[in-house]
């Protein structure tokens, strides 16, 4: 047997709640069920691999957990299952443990709708509802009738709700990894992930992937049977649709290698690039579905004639076009750029020389000045930007005039270590200095003068209208010693909204005043998005892509703001962070 991929600390979390859930519903012992909900509740805010605990045979020092949940992870982490939840799936219907999820609809009703309605799922539960069924329970008025309604409706609007693609992208990516490493090579053939993940938008609706294989029954098997599913909608030969334990729906599609190349594109998206291509074909004489290409007659082929394509170059080629970057399929003009030969040279990761904007424990970050330097070192990077706050911003630590002294001895002395040593990094002495709420910065000018790189962002008053917030921005923007606009908007994808700032007129005076603006990696942010971040380059902005890093894993999240950029059109030459240190102060000063 393929041992089990590995699971992380919130899925074995997730398991040990749905115990409690259904123990909850069978109407056990009350003590028992919290047992269970502890031990997940510490698990999942344990900062510690539980493999390694696990193989030292420490799993009893979790907060929580006695040696018989002890016994349990073991088993899951070992075989991929725990034998009693196995056994309590086949007596409780996984439908009724969802039921739970209905604001107001305890386990106890849970249990009374499904032993007295024999009401196992949600849909069912709304029809009951909505047949006046539930009523003529005991104990239910029209009133609990009503109010299962509500909370069903509430849910039904809940799960409209786009994904960040921070939480999407590397479920599909972990998804992906489980069946690579579940199924044998022979059954596999190629997997990918498809739609608007692998055009890196903000958001997901849900996860699409794709996979070759001559055995798609297995590779459905093996999907359905992820422990992430918790609900499979659809089951076919070819397509199955299921829903995970984080609420995120998820369609795998297995097809033929020989249809790989059109089923990859069409899957990928985005609508309106389909259709462009579509009307493209259409043109050609051809017409284009997610199999291959059919001739219609009217071009030179004979109708009903195939044409099919293992790549997507191929594809692409076929109808003449240069292959077009899936960050870039969104019907803006590209289809005719790839005609035309003209698609830009867009950023890739490996142009990025190092990053501008990042926090040591000077401020919040944390780790030491010291650790993020070697962190940026060993990425590859030739250069990293110390930029603590200026102190007031309610948090602990920041940074004054006194303490941006001490701050420059420490950067001065590692520089000088590396010069002695003949590495090629540079430590660079910056700011995140604070947009008070009247646009004064947090820190007079004469400070700001002997640092390398200012950084001006707004964290507090983020709510003034729309002509203050402006007001309050152009005048930091136009701030001499200001380098840099940080994460512009201040949103927070999916918990807060963009401030009112009028963009357009902040991104006019950064041009002028030669004010760089960030594109802030960080995925909880993507501040300036994709869109402004065109527009910045369209009005003569220089942008520079900063994962705001308060701990060396921050580094990683560098690909999500290339991948703004990428869906910006944006080549090397528009952002700064790809310039050698040099030439970076030099076009400061
Ligand atoms: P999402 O899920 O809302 O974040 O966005 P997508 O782009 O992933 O959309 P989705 O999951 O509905 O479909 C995946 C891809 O399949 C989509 O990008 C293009 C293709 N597709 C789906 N439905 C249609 C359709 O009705 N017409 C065309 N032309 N393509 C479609
Ligand atoms: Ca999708
Ligand atoms: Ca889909
Ligand atoms: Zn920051």
């Amino acid at each position: 047997m393929t041992p089990p991929s590995r699971l992380t600390n919130t899925e074995v979390a997730a398991q040990l709640r749905l115990i409690a859930d259904m123990l909850q519903i069978k109407g056990e012992n009350r003590f028992r069920v919290l047992a269970f909900k502890n031990a997940a509740e510490s698990i999942e805010h344990l900062g510690q691999d539980l493999y390694s605990l696990h193989d030292a045979g420490e799993l009893t020092a979790i907060p929580h957990v006695g040696k018989g949940i002890a016994a349990d992870i073991s088993q899951l982490l070992e075989t991929g299952q725990i034998d009693f939840l196995e056994q309590l799936k086949r007596e409780v219907p996984l439908g009724v443990v969802e039921m739970l999820k209905v604001p107001d609809l305890g386990p106890k009703k849970a249990a009374r709708l499904w032993q007295e309605l024999g009401i196992t799922s949600i849909a069912a539960l709304k029809a009951a509802g909505e047949a006046q069924q539930l009523r003529t329970l005991k104990g239910f008025g029209a009133k609990s009738e009503q109010k299962i309604l509500q909370g069903i409706a509430l849910l039904e609007k809940r799960k409209d709700e786009r994904t960040p693609l921070g939480v999407a992208r590397p479920t599909a990516l972990q998804l992906i990894h489980e069946l690579r490493s579940v199924l044998p090579a022979e059954a596999l053939t190629r997997i990918e992930v498809a739609g608007s993940v692998r055009r890196w938008q903000e958001t997901v609706g849900d996860l699409d992937i794709l996979a070759i294989s001559a055995q798609p029954e297995t590779v459905m098997a093996a999907f359905q049977a992820l422990p992430q599913v918790v609900d499979v909608a659809v089951s076919g030969v070819t397509k199955s649709r299921v829903r995970l334990i984080n609420d995120m729906e998820c369609d795998l599609r297995v097809v033929e290698a020989r249809h790989w190349g059109a089923a990859l594109q069409y899957f990928t998206g985005s609508k309106e690039h389909n259709v462009a291509m579509r009307e493209l074909a259409q043109k050609l004489g051809w017409r284009l579905n997610e199999y291959g290409l059919t001739a219609t007659g009217r071009g030179q082929d004979p109708a009903g004639m195939e044409r099919f394509f293992e790549t997507e170059e191929a594809l692409y080629a076929f109808l003449g076009l240069a292959w077009i970057p899936p960050e870039m399929r969104e019907d803006r003009g590209e289809v005719a750029l790839a005609q035309a030969r003209q698609l830009p040279r867009l950023l890739t990761s490996t142009d990025i020389l190092g990053e501008l904007h990042g926090h040591s424990t000077w401020s919040d970050g944390k780790n030491t000045i010291a650790e993020m330097a070697e962190a940026a070192r060993r990425r590859g990077y030739r250069y990293w930007s110390v930029c603590d706050h200026s102190v007031g911003l309610g948090i602990t630590g920041g940074v004054d005039a006194e303490r941006l002294n001490q701050q420059a001895v420490e950067i001065q002395q590692l520089n000088a270590r590396w010069r002695a040593e003949g590495v090629d990094f540079r430590l660079l002495h910056g700011i995140e200095v604070e947009v008070l709420a009247d646009g004064a910065l947090g820190l007079p000018d004469e400070v700001l003068a002997q640092l390398d790189v200012v950084v001006a962002s707004i964290h507090s008053s983020l709510r003034q209208d729309r002509e203050t917030i402006t007001a309050r921005c152009l005048q930091a923007v136009r701030n001499p010693h200001v380098d840099i606009l940080g994460h512009p908007t201040g949103r927070l994808l999916g918990r807060r909204p963009p401030s009112a700032l009028d963009v357009e007129q902040v991104l006019r005076a950064c041009a002028e005043a030669g004010t760089v603006v960030e594109i802030n990696a960080h995925p909880s942010r993507l501040d300036l998005n994709d869109v402004y971040a065109r527009r910045a380059v369209e009005l003569g902005c220089k942008l520079a892509i900063n994962t705001d890093a308060h701990s060396p894993a921050d580094m990683d999240m560098m690909p999500y703001g290339v991948a703004v950029a990428r869906r910006a059109w944006l080549t090397p030459d528009d952002v700064i962070n790809t310039r050698p240190v040099e030439a970076l102060l030099g076009a400061k000063a």
